[in-house]
């Protein structure tokens, strides 16, 4: 026996603890009030020891996160926590390191009861900035909101959580050790991640690429993506060194907003506007999830990367050879990922936002690709999204094709035509004032079918309900939409990742057989206008630009 005891510390419920699109965040400071990262970590515990009547001896609990600032202090406070809990085994990847792809991964890999994520992901990072949790399940996915629900119930009635008293672990050291009964391992961040990438892709005939002078630049934003990358693209792959920019993770992302779009990437995407463009510029988030895939003077939109990957991936990528069994995508994200699926033969599921709603398609065989417009792209392999996967996705195609990424995307829109996207990201907006003007777009919703909109007719509108066709749980309240009867979309949602006053998505789509060949401005321009006119944003929360458009 040890000498370390359990011990039982009172506490009080926090209010605001119930995941959003992507778990719990909020203010750093706020993690860091004592008590409140116990809670949830307890409250985790206490929802899931449900299915496990004999307790968590013989289970195993991932734990890491995307480097940002707290990461190191909440993993030694979580590893605590799991041993006075009595799991049995405890992972923890070294240097407080695992990106959100990793965890999937190495909970799959190893068999884990789950894992738990620190990151806010794509929001900033640092003691004034985000922080945040969520509690990925044993098939390596966000747990689905059943899950999410009933640990946010623990956390509005809990009252105590358990933890041992134990100096800090060294998390730079790889090795074993145990705290009470549980075995607590500090093991490689990177190696089960990049078994899945050698199983899936064709590394010899990716070297090849490099070695005939393709030039890659992968910019990590200072995120979690940096050693992944620098390990698979440098290393392995044979790309030169300095292929992968801002490559070490920092506690505050060097300053920078670690998301990976045309606003917060605008160096690389300068970059990728220049004569001595390298072939392919690529980004990816804080917590390695999110991708941005940029051609020479070409920004693929994420819902056309999305489309051309299913497209080619069972030509041109070994771990698809055999064909999709379905392509999904969150409602939001454009619709050309449905002309691909029609074109292949296989069903498109249409979800709400959140990769949650992913998993149980997958588990059930059901889909191998799917996409975000938020930036975001994966497949079966693992149960998130995955930035350097569709890198990897897109090296492949650029090597079975022998076209530059430019080529491939314009014989896609030659092809199955384009659907022209964007969206417009409004940000600290008055929580009130936002709600309001969603519930004044909802109430002038069914008056508007039939009326003239942005050179269309609207043909139908709601608020996007979704029933898993699974398990049959129904999510409702997942966005506006209007449709038109050309086929054009108009959606607004408020985000549910944001930690200060609230963000409106506003997204819009038009599609035109054209080859692509028209600007995003005179295609979308008349659908903005319209769709503003109807929000009367301007007035209610007195806003004339987005603060981003993707
Ligand atoms: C946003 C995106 C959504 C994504 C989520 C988590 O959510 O729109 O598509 O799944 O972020 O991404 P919201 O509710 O703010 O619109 V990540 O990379 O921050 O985990
Ligand atoms: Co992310």
């Amino acid at each position: 026996m040890t000498a370390e005891k359990i011990q039982t510390v009172k506490t009080s419920p926090f209010a605001d603890q119930r995941p959003g699109t992507s778990g719990v965040r909020k203010k750093t400071r706020v993690f860091m009030q004592p008590g409140y990262l116990e809670n949830f970590v307890q409250s985790v515990f206490d929802a899931v020891r449900e299915d496990c009547p004999g307790g968590f001896g013989d289970r195993t609990l991932v734990v890491g996160g995307d480097g940002r600032f707290y990461n190191r202090p909440a993993i030694q406070l979580i590893v605590r926590m799991a041993a006075a809990s009595g799991f049995g085994k405890v992972l923890v990847g070294r240097a407080g390191i695992l990106s959100t792809p990793a965890m999937s991964a190495v909970i799959r890999r190893r068999k884990a009861m789950g894992g738990l994520v620190l990151s806010a992901s794509h929001n900033p990072g640092g003691i004034e900035e985000d922080f945040g949790i969520k509690y990925n399940i044993g098939n390596g996915g966000p747990a689905p909101e059943k899950v999410t629900e009933l640990v946010y119930r623990h956390t509005l009635t809990i009252s105590e959580y358990r933890t041992v008293e134990h100096p800090d672990l060294d998390l730079d050291k790889e090795g074993t050790q145990r705290i009470l009964n549980t075995e607590v391992e500090i093991f490689d961040p990177i190696a089960d991640y990049a078994a899945v990438m050698e199983e899936l892709f064709d590394f010899a005939a990716l070297k090849k690429l490099f070695h005939g002078g393709f030039r890659l630049v992968f910019d990590a934003m200072h995120g979690v993506t940096g050693p992944y990358a620098h390990y698979l693209f440098e290393e392995r792959l044979g790309a030169p060194s300095g292929t992968v920019v801002n490559g070490v993770p920092l506690p505050d992302f060097g300053g920078g907003h670690a998301d990976p779009n045309l606003v917060h990437a605008h160096k690389l995407v300068e970059r990728m506007g220049t004569p001595e463009a390298p072939d392919l510029g690529a980004a990816s988030d804080g917590d390695g999830d999110r991708n941005l895939i940029l051609g020479k003077g070409l920004f693929v939109t994420p819902g056309d990367s999305l489309a051309i990957i299913a497209e080619h991936a069972a030509a041109c990528i070994p771990g698809y050879k055999d064909g999709l069994a379905g392509v999904a995508r969150s409602m939001p994200t454009s619709t050309a990922a449905d002309r691909v699926a029609a074109a292949l033969g296989v069903p498109l599921y249409e979800t709400p936002t959140g990769w949650k709603f992913f998993g149980n398609l997958m588990d059930a065989g059901k889909c191998t690709i799917c996409g975000e417009e938020s930036f975001g792209t994966g497949s079966s392999h693992i149960r998130e999204k995955d930035g350097v996967w569709a890198v990897l996705c897109w090296l492949s195609i650029v090597a079975k094709t022998k076209k530059p990424v430019t080529e491939i995307v314009s014989d896609h829109w030659q092809r199955f035509g384009r659907s022209y996207y964007q969206r417009y990201d409004y940000e600290g907006l008055p929580q009130q004032g936002a709600k309001e003007m969603v519930d004044h777009l909802r109430a002038q919703m069914p008056g508007l079918v039939g009326s003239e909109f942005a050179g269309s007719t609207v043909e139908k509108t709601d608020d996007f309900s979704y029933k898993d066709p699974i398990d049959g749980s129904v999510s409702s309240g997942q966005g506006l939409r209007i449709l038109l009867a050309d086929g054009s979309r108009v959606i607004v949602r408020l985000s549910g990742t944001g930690t200060a006053g609230a963000t409106m998505r506003l997204y819009l789509e038009r599609y035109r057989n054209d080859a692509g060949k028209a600007t995003m401005k005179e295609v979308l321009g008349p659908l903005a206008e319209a769709a503003l006119r109807v929000l009367d944003l301007r007035a209610r929360c007195g806003r004339e630009a987005p603060d981003v458009i993707t």
